[in-house]
């Protein structure tokens, strides 16, 4: 049996795979593990039969064997832990590549989400002029340092791993605000995340399910 996860039956993010199942679909690709998708809409994420698998009415969420998952960090981590590929044997290295994974979502993906919450909910507020470049200026403190602590090396920490999987994802949300360009190795390093044949796969995947929902 393969695992199940669960996406957007539309996705708001119109096939740009940035919605979370993302993360999960390039993990599975990345390990050579076949998957099965359950769309779900947005009435359908709130239903008691959606939050028995996910307490919080989201996407995505991971179904194998008797095995509920939510949280797309933990999902991947599982993925990573079950097959090799994702994650290095030595035990060390290991334990860094699980801390990148924790930066990605923790540390860097925080304020790229008060950013995207103050352009979408937020654009109507006496005070979101006023935020917006704080928050931008937060999200360019966490670039620089990560900026500097890639350098030019080609991942975080050796080779690829769940944790870059994870920090590219992250870093993606920015594209359409100009601000990763300002770090030009962060950039190339996203690049080269997406270059992989397991994101592109992923990335396939997820669109058709966006341009089916859209000729339909
Ligand atoms: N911390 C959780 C995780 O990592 O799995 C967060 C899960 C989450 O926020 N899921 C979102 C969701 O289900 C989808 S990915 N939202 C519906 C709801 O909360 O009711 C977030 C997302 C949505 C849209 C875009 N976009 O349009 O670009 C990007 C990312």
């Amino acid at each position: 049996m393969s695992p199940t996860i669960t996406a957007f039956a539309q996705s708001p993010d119109r096939g740009r795979g940035l919605a979370r199942d993302m993360r999960v679909r390039w993990a599975l690709e990345e390990v050579g593990q076949p998957y099965d998708v359950r769309l779900v809409s947005f009435a359908e994420m709130k239903e008691p039969a959606h939050r028995a698998f996910h307490p919080f009415g989201q996407i995505p969420t991971y179904e194998d064997a008797g095995l509920a998952l939510f949280e797309s960090g933990a999902i991947v981590l599982h993925i990573a832990e079950r097959h090799a590929g994702l994650l290095p044997n030595e035990a060390d290295a290991r334990a860094r590549a699980i801390a990148w994974m924790f930066a990605a979502v923790g540390t860097v993906e925080a304020p790229i989400i008060d950013l995207q919450t103050a352009m979408f909910m937020e654009r109507d507020k006496p005070w979101h002029e006023e935020r917006l470049p704080l928050i931008k200026d937060r999200i360019r403190d966490r670039l620089g340092e990560l900026s500097r602590r890639l350098g030019d090396a080609d991942w975080l920490d050796g080779a690829f791993s769940a944790g870059d999987l994870m920090m590219a994802h992250v870093l993606r949300r920015l594209s359409v605000s100009g601000l990763l360009d300002e770090y030009p190795n962060l950039a190339a390093y996203v690049a080269r995340g997406e270059a992989r044949p397991a994101y592109q796969r992923a990335f396939a995947d997820q669109l058709a399910v966006f341009t089916a929902a859209s000729s339909g």
